[in-house]
């Protein structure tokens, strides 16, 4: 990294255990990787939740495809939402249910508001928003 900055932490020996613990169970290799993922982390969230810069995310929804209109109301919505919505991938899950991915870029308030129309809309059995960004 060419701007790398190097900085002391204070925290108590108990805290800082905890955290070697938690990080070797995860797979880290050393302190400054997982607290690095961390910053980030909390970077993305004060961004999902101030709504302050594009991010990008997965909507995933299962649904009965008997449920009446739901193919033409998914359908209307998804180009409604067109400047939100980047792809989406189909998977006939079984006999009667859909799976459906929407990968999504673009500010927090218009992925929210997507992800609560598509959650509410009748026979949607179940969906999950997941964010991130670039930071
Ligand atoms: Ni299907």
């Amino acid at each position: 990294m060419a701007d790398t900055t190097r900085f002391g932490i204070s925290m108590s020996q108990d805290l800082l255990d905890k955290f070697d613990r938690m990080i070797q169970k995860k797979g880290y290799t050393n302190r400054s990787e997982a607290l690095r993922d961390l910053v980030r982390n909390a970077l993305i969230e004060d961004m999902w939740e101030k709504d302050t810069g594009t991010l990008a995310g997965t909507i995933t929804i299962i649904y009965d495809h008997n449920s009446h209109g739901i193919t033409d109301t998914l359908t209307h919505m998804q180009h409604h939402f067109h400047h939100l919505i980047i792809s989406t991938v189909h998977v006939h899950f079984d006999e009667k249910n859909c799976l459906e991915v929407l990968i999504v870029k673009g500010m927090a308030q218009e992925i929210k508001k997507l992800h609560e129309k598509l959650s509410s809309l009748k026979g949607v059995k179940h969906s999950r928003l997941s964010v991130t960004g670039i930071i």
